[in-house]
């Protein structure tokens, strides 16, 4: 009977082995929505600290994907991995220093207001559709890993 009971329990733990625990599942990552409003580099800091990095956007799929749970799970704008602080108007995943493509601007974005704009943040308001912004700016943000 015990013994059933810790196969039972070591199946459970296995299927949902994928993801840390508090993470959301994806289709080919996981992904930690941080409760906590920091400048994008801490952000950045916080989601190498527990294993990730912040969220790279790489396709239409992921793109909704995040959108959607987004409605269930941030409680705002969050930043993404993107900067253009080394030139400006060249977007990169600061992860991997790829270019970002496809993108996801909202219309009239990226705008560099001010001439300093140079991290990208989902706004949920605007149908998951990015913003250029100030890096300082305190916001929530996306963690990302692989499934594994
Ligand atoms: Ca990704
Ligand atoms: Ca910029
Ligand atoms: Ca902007």
């Amino acid at each position: 009977m015990i013994l059933a009971y810790l196969l039972a329990l070591t199946c459970i733990c296995a299927v949902h082995s994928e993801c840390p625990f508090g993470w959301v599942v994806g289709n080919t990552s996981c992904y930690l929505f941080h409760h906590e409003k920091l400048s994008w580099t801490v952000a950045s800091h916080y989601c190498r600290s527990v294993g990730g990095h912040l969220a790279t956007v790489e396709s239409k799929q992921e793109k909704d994907e995040i959108h959607e749970f987004s409605k269930f799970h941030s409680a705002g704008d969050f930043w993404l991995d993107g900067i253009d602080d080394v030139h400006e108007s060249d977007w990169r995943w600061a992860s991997t220093y790829s270019i970002i493509n496809p993108t996801f601007w909202h219309p009239g974005q990226p705008d560099n207001l001010k001439g300093n704009e140079d991290c990208l943040e989902v706004r949920i308001g605007d149908n998951g559709q990015w913003n250029d912004d100030d890096c300082a700016k305190h916001q929530f943000c996306l963690c990302e890993k692989s499934l594994n």
